[in-house]
């Protein structure tokens, strides 16, 4: 991929979050947990703007009807606020544009997140739907690493129109993990259905975020101090 304008986020400054003001995480005082980011290249571009503390509420598109329903799962059961603008070359493939979308969104939360301070930091879950169990594990570590134990038949079919491929989630994920620097498991218990494997999985990292972003303490939940 070739930047022509790099990334940035917004909204942050020496890890707090400047944008807004009123009561932060949940009921504790503190910093609006907003932030912005943009990505621009030859192959997509990108506007993205989350709240850790929102109600759920998805304004998303991305030009592709199925992610678009996988990202709004994914506000909707983390509790997070998300608004993305998203336009990609999708006459090539999905694959761009699934993969910067990750990048964008893991920068605009890592962002928010700032400091980390007093955060739960770690969170799992198994999560049902119908004949799918996906198994989500995350630490908000400030190392990203993603072991993605999700494989599907090669020739499953792409879902929606215009078509997403499901071997893309693991590079949404991949990007994710990388730009929002947390480390994630991710594994398929059981499972046939693709549109139920995959709306699991993003359900299942929704609900890890809402627990691990939650503001419980004033500490870094570090013995180093630092995330
Ligand atoms: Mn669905």
């Amino acid at each position: 991929m070739q930047e022509v304008q790099g990334g940035q986020t917004a909204g942050t400054d020496g890890g707090q979050s400047v944008l807004g003001s009123g009561t932060g995480a949940r009921g504790v005082a503190g910093p609006c947990r907003i932030a912005t980011a943009e990505r621009r290249t030859k192959e997509t571009c990108l506007e993205v703007s989350v709240n850790l503390d929102g109600a759920g509420v998805a304004d998303i598109s991305t030009g592709l009807p199925f992610f678009d329903h996988m990202l709004s799962a994914l506000c909707r059961h983390s509790g997070i606020d998300l608004r993305l603008r998203a336009s990609g070359d999708l006459e090539v493939d999905a694959h761009h544009t699934v993969e910067d979308t990750g990048l964008a969104i893991g920068e605009a939360i890592g962002g928010a997140l700032g400091g980390k301070l007093g955060i739960r930091r770690f969170a799992s879950i198994a999560l049902p739907l119908d004949e799918a169990l996906i198994e989500v594990a995350l630490d908000v570590s400030g190392r990203p690493f993603l072991e993605y134990g999700i494989t599907l038949p090669h020739d499953v079919l792409a879902l929606g129109d215009p078509p997403f491929d499901p071997q893309l989630a693991e590079e949404f994920w991949r990007a994710f993990t990388t730009a929002a620097m947390v480390t994630m498991h991710v594994r398929m218990i059981s499972g046939k259905n693709t549109h139920h494997v995959l709306e699991a999985s993003f359900k299942a990292v929704a609900r890890c975020l809402a627990d691990a972003v939650r503001v419980e303490g004033v500490a870094v939940p570090s013995t180093k101090g630092v995330i």
